[in-house]
This record gives structure tokens, sequence and C-alpha cells, in this order.
């Protein structure tokens, strides 16, 4: 790092004439002006601009934190770092005195950049802390009077209060036990969804923190919640879905922490005062889809006028507080709307619309009708053959949503406490024809900022990028899961981990995985194995449902990803327990070194033929398996141990490295190279993770090109060796191959569902099969992201932007050029700023445009129209033209 900035020092001191870094984007924990952290030492991310896009390099820093707004100059701040020599630019820790629960602080920041010129200071922004401690709450825990389970209607909790002067500041703090749905006044509070989200709930609960300003009165005010069942105890996990997972029955806790303009307090808490009731929403539950009628809604029962007075008292919940965490990453919400695309009468006769995507979310509807009129939408990702609407793959999962009306008038219904993965719906109890103009698919996912762009000349690849897009959406909502439709939607350890790469340059998906891994950890088995699925809701902890290779190796390979996507060792820092105790935990399992024991899911999914007379089923031994995912923990605990100093460890652990390896060798490889295993993923993880003496490796290459040849050009992969495949073909010299792999249309590949007319990734290469017939619909998602995984190459590989290290400091644009394509262009909004390449060929000419952030320094490597004889160039901040 720092050889790297004295080059690059001395290269801009010519270069860089009277240029003036003006700072922006000044995050805290990496959002913007958060009002919940609950972390001691919140660090502080800006970046650098120039209005002429000069290079810019920062040389020191000064940070100033206060607890009141910065005014003009004023030096007398609560905290400063004072000027540190560093271009560190990001994750800068406060290091002052300890924060006050629920107060509000500002900060800015200036720097200096090489010749020593200073940027002034920036704009302020502000963070506010969360309630710290859990005695800083004035909540109870609060739940319905009365029956309250998961098949019966939701609970409405409310109360009304006065405040007597007028406010200026207020902010709401919400968790459940549960799903929670506030309003104030009549208004939904905030406009997230699926809150408080999803934790290994018994061990660490999520709250939220809301600006309510703006919706108290003078006088007389009411808040109102819905409860659901949420993750907290609706029927969970496949086949036979299991209810009150962590607990039977629902509860809120919920304060309204008030400032008036005279600077007096007034807390509203939840407490015995509260009253409940139910109302409209007769069912809710994540597989099945809700109930809403109208009949027995409460009208207003959420705003101050409402007669309460046939409510029950609340009951006061022995639920804990010391397990509440401020929200640490982005909240549910809605995202982009769909119209439909076709509406269609199946076969069967059945009223059926097409909304041209495989999306996650719901359909918003307006229905006009009569008292007691009930309109059923059931939701299916696909029609079968015959145009049939499709639902068995949704397993027990009934995805219906069911509205009743209570009288004439015209009214937009949504599901509320569940949600569906779906591009078709079949819409009953509406006589006529369906009028278009009365649906609307919303697609719902975490709320993280869009990060990176891909596209090129090949419209199947295009669509591929989108398929994996939406996969990501899809499947991001809070956690990360295997799928969004059927009675599943866990979050499986290990498409999380094939996948994370890639969905590092689609989003920012830094604290996205920094709050799951912190569950990864929390769920983590006393013995070190890891879960299948995180949150784990197959066992109580009793017993063990995990520790599967490859599936556990989440807990190195993700901390390791996301630090070599932000730069953040925080993350490494934060997991390397549960990385260590993973990796103990295998070398227990070992005999002579070996992992040869427990059930694995291998490589799940890979290319497999029926009454397989002549051996064409591209099956690779489990435990081979194992092993090098052992090694690849091994080695990324050791890379870990590095960045963070740990020389016990470094050392301990690259001698054990040395034998898992030498281990493999002996039993899993031939003297000539032969691997006993001679299918692709064999060859793919025996290169990607070095498990092969060097001598070896080259042949090791030779043989997987082999391989693919036999298969006519085709990948046999499943879900561990199709991440890496064209990582490993390119990285040996077969980017041709690879291009190959990429660009093959028919079973199986990544472009064969796209030719069926794929909007997402699919669960299996063969979903639909070229008869039209379906795989077994016990196990057949069309929105899986897993296989998404090839995104990360077309990213490093045809755009060609990689971090040289960890973090993008210093970054390498090096496109490889093949396949037929003739421009392609990407974008990667990195810590620092937003990354861009595009290349172009054009008779014998190749066009290359790029542009860098400020505060990096980049090597280009720019080929001749042939994809050959690349020339370098190491530039800083700018955007560059480059033809050859
Ligand atoms: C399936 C999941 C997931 C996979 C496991 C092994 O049920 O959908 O994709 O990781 O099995």
């Amino acid at each position: 790092m720092r050889k790297s900035f004295l080059i690059a020092s001395l290269f801009f001191i010519s270069h860089a004439v009277s240029a003036q870094a003006v700072l922006k984007d000044l995050l805290t924990e990496n959002l913007k002006n958060p009002i919940c952290i609950d972390v001691r030492a919140p660090r502080f991310s800006w970046q650098l601009s120039e209005k002429d896009n000069k290079p810019v390099m920062q040389q020191a820093y000064e940070v100033q934190v206060d607890s009141v707004a910065f005014t003009g100059n004023n030096t007398n701040s609560l905290w400063s770092s004072g000027k540190i020599k560093s271009d560190q630019s990001v994750y800068i820790p406060y290091l002052g005195k300890p924060l006050l629960s629920g107060h509000r602080y500002f900060w800015r920041v200036r720097i200096w950049d090489i010749k020593g010129t200073c940027s002034g200071w920036s704009e302020q922004a502000f963070w506010k802390m969360g309630l710290i401690s859990s005695s800083d709450w004035h909540a109870q825990w609060v739940g319905a009077a009365s029956n309250d389970t998961v098949n019966a209607p939701a609970p409405l909790l409310r109360t009304n209060f006065i405040l007597n002067k007028k406010v200026r500041e207020a902010t709401a703090y919400i968790t459940a036990h549960g799903f929670y749905e506030a309003q104030l006044n009549g208004h939904k509070i905030g406009d997230a969804f699926l809150t408080p989200g999803w934790t290994s709930y018994n061990k660490r609960l999520q709250y939220q923190a809301y600006d309510v300003t703006a919706l108290l009165a003078e006088g007389e005010n009411a808040v109102g919640v819905t409860l659901g069942s949420g993750w907290y105890r609706s029927p969970l996990g496949p086949y036979n879905p299991r209810a009150n997972f962590y607990g039977d029955r629902t509860a809120l806790l919920m304060e309204i922490r008030i400032t008036y303009t005279d600077g007096s307090e007034k807390i509203i808490s939840t407490d015995r005062s509260w009253k409940s009731s139910t109302g409209a929403l007769q069912f809710a539950e994540i597989y099945n889809g809700c109930i809403i009628d109208t009949r027995l809604e409460k009208s207003g029962w959420a705003k101050p006028d409402f007669d309460d007075h046939d409510w029950h008292a609340v009951r006061i919940m022995p639920y804990a507080k010391n397990t509440l965490i401020a929200t640490y990453n982005e909240p549910v919400k809605q995202h982009e709307v769909f119209k439909p695309l076709k509406i269609i009468t199946t076969p069967h006769g059945e009223k059926v619309i097409d909304f041209g995507q495989n999306l996650v979310g719901w359909v918003k509807v307006t229905l006009k009708g009569h008292r007691g009129d009930s309109v059923k939408i059931a939701h299916a990702e696909v029609l079968d053959k015959a145009g049939e609407f499709y639902t068995e793959n949704l397993r027990a999962a009934k995805a219906e949503n069911i509205y009743i009306l209570k009288d004439t008038a015209k009214r937009t219904f949504e599901p509320q406490f569940s949600w569906q993965g779906f591009r078709y719906i079949k819409v009953s109890g509406i006589k006529g024809p369906l009028n278009p103009e009365d649906f609307t698919a919303v697609a719902i996912y975490s709320d993280m900022k869009a990060t990176g762009s891909f596209s090129c000349s090949n419209p199947l690849l295009n669509q591929l990028q989108h398929n994996i897009q939406w996969g990501q959406k899809g499947n991001f909502l809070d956690v990360p899961t295997d799928c969004p439709q059927r009675d599943e939607r866990l979050g499986w350890t290990g498409d999380a981990q094939v996948f994370s790469r890639t969905a590092a340059f689609n989003m920012d998906v830094h604290n996205f995985f920094s709050k799951w891994l912190k569950d990864v950890a929390a769920d983590q088995y006393a013995s070190g194995s890891i879960p299948y699925v995180i949150p784990d809701v197959f066992t109580n902890g009793n017993n063990e449902v995990g520790g599967s290779s490859g599936w556990g190796d989440v807990a190195t390979i993700i901390p390791w990803n996301m630090y070599y996507a932000y730069g953040d060792k925080k993350i490494l820092e934060n997991q390397f327990q549960s990385m260590k105790a993973w990796v103990n935990y295998i070398q227990k399992q070992t005999r002579n070194g070996l992992w040869v024991t427990g059930n694995h899911f291998g490589d799940w999914l890979f290319y497999s033929v029926n009454n397989d007379r002549d051996g064409t089923s591209a099956i690779t031994n489990k435990y081979l398996i194992a092993q090098c995912f052992y090694a690849y923990s091994t080695q990324i605990l050791i890379n870990s141990a590095k960045v963070l100093n740990k020389k016990a460890e470094e050392e301990y652990y690259t001698k054990l490295l040395l034998k898992i390896k030498q281990a493999f060798v002996n039993e899993y490889v031939t003297a000539n190279g032969l691997i006993s295993s001679d299918t692709q993923t064999a060859y793919v993880l025996a290169l990607e993770f070095d498990m092969l003496p060097v001598k070896l490796r080259k042949q090791a290459a030779a043989r997987l090109v082999k391989n693919i040849g036999l298969y006519q050009d085709h990948l046999t992969t499943g879900f561990l060796g199709t991440p890496y495949l064209c990582d490993a073909l390119s990285k040996f010299g077969y980017a041709d191959v690879a291009y190959k792999l990429l660009l093959q249309d028919t079973y199986p590949s990544w472009l064969y569902p796209i030719k069926q007319g794929a909007t997402t990734i699919w669960e299996r290469w063969d979903g639909i099969k070229t008869d039209g017939s379906f795989e077994e619909s016990s196990m057949n998602s069309y929105n899986h992201y897993a296989y998404g995984a090839i995104g990360d190459w077309m990213y490093r590989y045809i755009a060609g932007i990689t971090p040289a290290a960890p973090g993008y400091k210093k970054i390498i644009i090096k496109p490889v050029i093949g396949g037929g394509l003739s421009w392609a262009e990407g974008k990667y909004d990195c810590p620092y700023g937003n990354i861009s390449t595009k290349w172009e060929i054009t008779g014998k000419k190749l066009n290359m445009t790029v542009t860098i952030p400020q505060n990096t320094t980049a090597d280009i490597f720019v080929p001749d129209f042939e994809g050959k004889n690349y020339k370098k160039y190491t530039i800083g901040a700018g955007t560059y033209h480059y033809s050859r």
C-alpha cells in the first residue's frame, strides 16, 4: 500500500496541476446520515471529487465530530482526529469520548492532497445513536390480549397520547416478535416492509428507528401497530413447514422519543395502557399468503378519534431486551413496478396475467364489487407446456392472497406480512374481463444501492446480466435466500457463498452481508460446525444440522469476499473467531488429514443423466470436494490472519495447509495428475484452490479443457464448480474456452434458460426441458441465484474490472476480448467512486475508455483489436481514451 502510494505520488506531482478536491458522499458505517447506530466507534468514509476531474490523491485528513451542527470554522469540537497523515478515505473510526444513546452527532472532514493543498471542510453529515443499552428502553413488551396464534387474525395494538407543545424532533424505535407495521395518526411509519428483518431472533433482534417528527401533531395523537407472524412464527422449512420456531406469541416493543421546541422531552412507550383487538387482516403467513376481510376492519383504528372502549388491555410479555441491536443493513423497500404485459385466458378458462418478469413482491389490485365478494390472487413463475397456470413447484406454499369486500366502494389492496415470487397471477372472483389498469406488480428487496452494470454487444449476455440482477433482487430480502417462492426461502449458506462476489458487483451488499455474517457466527454450533441455513431454523441448537463442505465454508468465504470488495478489515475482525472455529471443526473431522466424514451436498445439481449407461453424469466425489474447500477455508484464514496481524494463527494454519494439500494429492491425484473424479468440478476446484503441485497444474487445466470438449463445449458443473469454472480456464490461458461456455446456448449452459424465456436464474440447468416439460416439481425453482455466480467473471474478465488489492484503492483494468463481442461495458461504484470501462472493436482498431475515481490509481492494460499484446498504463483519477 505505502509503496504504491509513493509511486503514485511521484506520478501525480508532475501531473496534478492546481487540482482542488471537493469532498462528497459522507457515510457513517456505510450509511448516509443514519439515525440508528449502536457501534461505539462508528466509522467514517468520504469520496473525493475534482471539478475538472483532475487526479487528486489524499495525503492527510482531519475528521471533526460535534454534538451540535458545525457553523463556520468552529474548532471546539467533541472530537478531532487531528491532521492524520494517511491516504485512507474509508472506514476511519471515531475515537472520542463515549457516545450517548439517542443523541445526534455531526461530523465533517477535510483532506490535504499530495501537494499539501487543503480541500477545506466538507459539508457536514450526521448520525444518531440508537438506544445502545437495553436499560435505555422505557418500553415494555406487549402482546394481544386475545387468542394470538399463527392461524388467528393479526393483532392490532393502539394507544392515544397528547402532545401539549410544539415538537422539534421525534424518533420512533420499534421492534417486534413477528412482523410489525406501525402507523401514526393513520399514516404508515417509514417505507420499510418485513420489519424488523430476520436475524437469529433469540440471540439478536434488530429494532428500527424512524424520524416521525412530521407525522405528529400538537394535541391528540394515536399510534396503531399491526403484528404479523413473520419469520418469528410462520411455518418455515421445506416440505413440512414448522410453525412457531422462535415462539408462539407475537409482541411489540416501541417507544417514541419526542423533543419539544423548548428542549423538554416526552416518551411514549408500549405499556399496560395500550389496547388490542383484531381487524381486517384475518390471516397472514409467509408461504401461504394472506386474507384481508374488510368487513371486519376497524375503520380509523390508528387515528386519534377512534373509540377503543371495547378493545382489551394488552398483555405484558416476558420477552428479553438484552438481545436488541440497532439495524445495521438496509431495510426491505418497494422498488420497480410492472404493469400487465398480457392478459391470458388459459385452456382451462382461468384468468391469468403475465407481468413479463419473474419478480418478488406482490400485486396491488384495485377492486370494485359488492359486500362479501371475494377475490383470490394466486401466483406462479411459469405456465406449463399447455399454457396452464403451474404451481406445483411451489410445493406446500399456497402463495395466495384473498380480499373480501365490505361495500361497493373502489379500493386498492395489497398483501400484508406476506410476499410472493411470481411472473404470473391467476385471478378468481372477478366477473367479466380483467382490466390491466387495476393490476400493478411491485418488486420488494433490501434497499441496497445499485453499484454495478454490465452490457455488451451480445443481447443474450445482456439478458443473462438482467437475470442475474433480478435473481439478486428477488432473493436479497434482508437475508440472502435460496429462492423466494416455494416453501423454503431460507438463508441457504452454500447458495449465498457462491453468489456473494457477483452480488458485491451488482449492489452494495457491505452492510447486508456484515449483518448476516453476524448471524452465521451467532448460529454457529458450539463444535464450530455451520448450519445449512442461517438463521438456523432446522434445529434449536441441540442437534446439529449442518457441516456440509461448500455450505459451511460460508463462514470464511463471504467474509473474505466482502473484504476483497470493500477493503473493510472490520468484517474480518468480526468474523475471525467464527472462521477459525469452522476450520478447527473440519480439522477435527479429518482422518489422517482427510475430510472423509459427514454429510455433504457436494457439487449440488451437477449435470447428470438418467439411465447413465456410459457414465456421462459428472459426479465428483464429495470428500474430494470437501478436501478442496477445507484447503480454501484454511487459506482464507491464513490470509485473514495476515491482514489482522495474527502471527501465531498465520504460522499454525500455514503448516496445516501444507498437510491438507499433501493429503489431497496422496489420496486423489495420480502421479500424472489425473484426479480420481475426472470431472470439470474436480479440476476447477483443484486449480482454483491451488491443490496441485505447480508441475501438475498446466496439464490439469488441459484435462479440464479436454473434458469440456467431451461434452461438446458444455459445462457439467453444479453449485460448487460453476462459480470458478470460467475463472480457472482464464487463469490458465483458456479464456477462449471460457467464452465458449458462456456463449453456449444449448443445455446445460447459462444461455439455455434464456432461450427458454427465463427472466431470472433457474435452480437447475434444465428447469424447463427441451421438450417443454418441467424438471421434477419437488425441486425446481425459477429464481435461484446460485448459477448467477458467473456475473463476477463477466465484470472481471469481459469488462476487466478487478481490485489490485482488496477494496479498489488500486485498480486493475484488463479486459479479455473474445466470444465475438464487438464491445463491452462495465461500471462499478467502488468505495472511492465510479469505475467504468468500455471497449469497442471497429475494423482493426480497439478503442477503450476508462474512468477511475479520485484517490485511487489504476493499471490499465489495453489490448490490440485481437485481444493480444496488452500495453500497460498507470493512471490516476479521470477519464482516459485509448486507441490501438
Ligand atoms: C435446496 C435449496 C438450496 C440448496 C440446498 C442444498 O433445498 O434450495 O438451493 O443449497 O437444497
